[in-house]
């Protein structure tokens, strides 16, 4: 075993997005590609000795051999040691959960998330931080400045690792521990929830269907809910994670998903159903014929946080990206705490958990979690759920309708407009951000616009300020359209635009949401001539 200098170039294009490098599997099976940019996260965070990294990802393809890679160049970098999980197996919450149990001083996280898999699909990396979150632009722009400067990169000749096998193994002076990918998670959730009152419910017939859409949350869920939890066999639904998702889409949400929401909405539905993404963070909830929007679910959790053991004390705070509605606001006034708003993205929560200004924290794109750890956590959210459902003993539409009737409903919808011309959707945004000064105080269908910006967060621990997060048109009356171009996407441009209306009357509150928005659509069509622009009629998903 020798440390290998290997001569390299820069490549274009690897600065991080709204959570990490995300491209083309065959961008990242270029030689020096990968290496590359994970030889600058090593120059970006210094020689590594003494130190302890966390490796892991979603098991998508070309998850084995990027782990293979990274390994060797640990250990060409001096870490200490490496906790890789079995198989090159953990979700992005079970890094953030390793990490912070066993003191690590970061990790890196092998995943696109909820986008494709499969040799034409998607790969991703993502490096995280010593308090498990996302690390925080100053870092991602050091490692960007990096892959555009380094000329070589380090690594061992060292053979594969046989990640199968559970125990250490050393490459040149580097430990690697292949971990169990669960077990550290489970017991944290076992922690938080009251497993008791949960397997209670179970044993007396409660039904739930987890669709894990071949994606990595199977694992967990199966030892959890079915394991712990005593939930029937076959409540786990697509558990066993495949390289390309089964040939799916692991987003959870009624559009990709749809599997479990036509199991929910047939006459024997279960009484519980929720999904999990490609590398296990977000979470979708579904009851009987009803699914729960992401805004509302934070709002829910935060308003009933104390059944749950882990927040049986209260919270502190809520903290909500910007686009995300409104309803968990209403919620923190109740509750006499604040309710931060941050731009899109995890890692804008992690400094306000770490300054413990807040407890939950939530995106509209099916995104919950708490300062447990510091990414948000698909099964956390599930578990939630089903220790409202245990102490509570009410279906999830009567948990909703009763939230809606004590809070008033925030009528909520996305539309995606993917892989759209990216010129064509600079020039909407230019020309929209042009005419915000006009804009403001105008009436457009009957609403009189309070506001209309391009949304600046000043962070308030560390005082960094972040630019340029989406263009927002506030209505007087509460309600909001918001422009924001994705940072998540691999082809093209992905717009979404965002539509929120906020109704107080409980007998308007079961209006089919689309209809609900219909006129906030309009008015955004027009004022940015989206369809025209990009030569679109509709969306290419709504959610
Ligand atoms: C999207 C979501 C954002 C989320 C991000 C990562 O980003 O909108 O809320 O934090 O994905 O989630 P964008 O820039 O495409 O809108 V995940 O589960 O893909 O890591
Ligand atoms: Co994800």
């Amino acid at each position: 075993m020798t440390i290998q200098t290997v001569a390299s170039t820069p490549f274009a294009g690897q600065r991080p997005g709204t959570s990490g490098l995300r491209k083309k599997v065959t961008e990242f099976q270029q030689p020096g590609y990968l290496e590359n940019f994970v030889e600058a996260i090593f120059l970006t965070l210094g020689e590594g000795s003494g130190r302890t990294l966390v490796l892991g990802g979603d098991g998508r393809y070309f998850n084995r051999e990027a782990v293979q890679t990274i390994l060797r160049m640990a250990a060409a970098h001096g870490v200490a040691r490496v906790l890789v999980g079995r198989g090159g197996i953990l979700s992005t919450p079970a890094v953030s959960c390793v990490i912070r149990k066993h003191a690590a001083f970061g990790g890196i996280v092998l995943s696109a998330s909820h986008n494709p898999g499969g040799p034409d699909g998607d790969f991703g990396i993502k490096y995280n931080i010593g308090n498990g979150g996302p690390a925080p632009e100053k870092l991602t722009e050091a490692i960007f400045a990096n892959t555009q400067a380094l000329a070589s990169y380090r690594i061992s000749d060292a053979p594969p690792v046989d990640l199968d096998v559970l125990g250490a193994v050393r490459i040149e002076n580097t430990e690697v521990e292949v971990i169990d990918p669960v077990a550290d998670y489970a017991q944290l959730m076992a922690r938080l929830f009251d497993f008791d009152a949960i397997r209670t419910m179970f044993k007396s017939g409660f039904r739930m269907c987890f669709d894990a859409m071949h994606a990595v949350s199977g694992p967990y869920a199966t030892a959890i809910l079915e394991d712990m939890l005593g939930a029937p066999k076959g409540t786990v639904i697509n558990g066993e994670p495949r390289e390309d998702f089964g040939g799916g889409h692991p987003d959870p949400n009624p559009v990709n998903a749809a599997e479990l929401i036509a199991i929910m909405s047939a006459p024997d539905a279960p009484d519980f159903g929720a999904a999990s993404d490609g590398d296990g963070d977000r979470n979708m909830i579904v009851g009987r014929g009803i699914a729960v929007t992401p805004s509302d679910s934070l709002a829910i959790i935060a308003a009933n946080a104390t059944v749950a053991p882990g927040y049986a004390g209260g919270i502190t705070g809520i903290a909500r990206s910007m686009p995300t509605s409104a309803a968990a606001d209403r919620v923190a006034d109740a509750l006499g705490i604040s309710c931060f708003e941050t731009p899109t993205g995890w890692k804008y929560f992690g400094n306000l958990m770490d300054a413990n200004l807040a407890t939950l924290c939530g995106e509209e794109s099916y995104g919950t979690g708490s300062n447990h750890i510091r990414e948000k956590d698909g099964l956390w959210a599930v578990l939630f759920w089903l220790n409202l459902l245990a102490v509570r003993a009410k279906s999830v539409s009567e948990i909703l309708h009763e939230h809606w009737a004590r809070f008033g409903r925030n009528y909520y919808s996305r539309h995606d407009y993917e892989a759209v011309d990216a010129a064509a959707a600079d020039t909407m945004m230019a020309a929209l951000r042009a005419r915000l000064p006009d804009l403001a105080g105008r009436m457009l269908d009957g609403h009189h616009v309070a506001e209309a910006d391009d949304f600046v967060y000043n962070d308030p621990v560390d005082g960094s300020v972040a630019t340029r997060q989406g263009i927002r048109l506030i209505m007087s009356d509460g309600s909001r359209i918001v422009f924001r171009l994705s940072g998540t996407g691999t082809e093209g441009a992905t717009i979404r635009l965002y539509l929120e209306r906020y109704e107080p009357d409980p007998a308007r509150h079961d209006i089919d949401t689309q209809e609900a928005l219909a006129r906030l659509a309009g008015i955004a069509d027009e004022v940015s001539d989206l369809r025209r622009l990009t030569g679109r009629e509709r969306p290419t998903v709504i959610t």
